[in-house]
């Protein structure tokens, strides 16, 4: 969105939340003639919202890279959707506006994890090594904030984190005149530190499982622990489980030499959703931790 903005400033409400809070568009509220820019949000998830906005006379433009099945045929959406696994919002809405903040859709990639990508995309800003690796760790810091179970968990609300973004065209500027890229990257390092003392609860060749304790560091941390593990072992798929009152949530990460099965895996249990690379169960009960393990196994395993 801040790319997008950058190319044509407009006054709008922003709707945002944490990483799991996908369901956005039903809490807008559209009329005819508003119009609503959704971004890295599966239309899956939002199929019927959208036909409720579209139904109002909303116009939609619709930037994704999760997985869509049907896209609806309607005069008012134009839909940018590409399931690439080696792509993500932030390069799709790069392509649409002709690379004119490609600085920023670098960051966003670092920020998903779409390292190869990211300096893929980098290389024609003639960055030197540092400005690059100063990017990526902007990017993990920017994702790091996203996760949560609530904003209470997180260290900035997404909307304030948007605000403070707003002004800056180039991303090295954010990272010297604003605090926010330090104390993000305080607390990443004190999370990331917690989070290596635990050792996995499953382990094999061909991947890993990891439980975390029912803390605000825990829910924050996991999914970029998830992306640590799969960069530290490319061969290994790894799962990152938190716990909470009646179970987890999960967040898997496939192999990065294959970016397959993650989804395929997570699609087994009832709130489960995401990417073929990456993908996650909303609530696991505590019960079918063992058929989990199992159907990682499975998943995994190649046998
Ligand atoms: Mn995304």
């Amino acid at each position: 969105m801040h790319q997008l903005r950058l190319d044509s400033p407009r006054v709008s409400e922003l709707v945002t939340g944490v990483k799991r809070d996908i369901c956005l568009l039903d809490r807008v509220d559209a009329e005819e003639h508003d119009e609503l820019t959704v971004l890295d949000i599966s239309m899956k998830s939002n199929a019927d919202a959208l036909a409720r906005v579209l139904a109002r006379g909303a116009r939609v433009q619709y930037f994704d890279h999760h997985g869509a099945a049907d896209i609806p045929k309607h005069p008012a959406l134009e839909a940018h959707i590409d399931t690439d696994a080696e792509v993500c919002t932030s390069l799709i809405v790069d392509r649409y506006i002709g690379s004119r903040y490609r600085m920023w859709a670098v960051v966003a990639a670092f920020g998903d994890n779409l390292v190869n990508a990211a300096v893929g995309a980098a290389q024609s800003l003639g960055l030197d090594h540092s400005e690059l690796a100063r990017l990526h760790e902007l990017g993990e810091c920017l994702n790091y904030n996203a996760y949560g179970e609530s904003v209470e968990d997180l260290h900035y609300h997404p909307s304030d984190l948007y605000e403070a973004i707003a002004p800056y065209k180039d991303p090295r500027h954010f990272i010297y005149d604003e605090p926010v890229f330090n104390v993000l990257r305080t607390a990443y390092a004190e999370d990331l530190y917690r989070a290596n003392e635990i050792a996995p609860l499953y382990e094999q060749d061909f991947g890993a499982v990891y439980v975390l304790p029912d803390a605000a560091w825990s829910r924050r941390i996991n999914g970029v622990f998830g992306n640590r593990l799969a960069q530290r072992n490319s061969r290994r798929a790894h799962a990152v489980l938190v716990e909470k009152a009646d179970g987890y949530t999960v967040s898997v990460r496939a192999p990065m030499n294959s970016l397959k099965g993650a989804l395929a895996l997570c699609e087994q249990f009832d709130t489960g959703g995401g990417r073929a690379a990456a993908a996650g169960i909303n609530r696991l009960p505590r019960s079918d931790l063992e058929l989990f393990l199992a159907a990682f196994g499975h998943s995994f395993s190649g046998r």
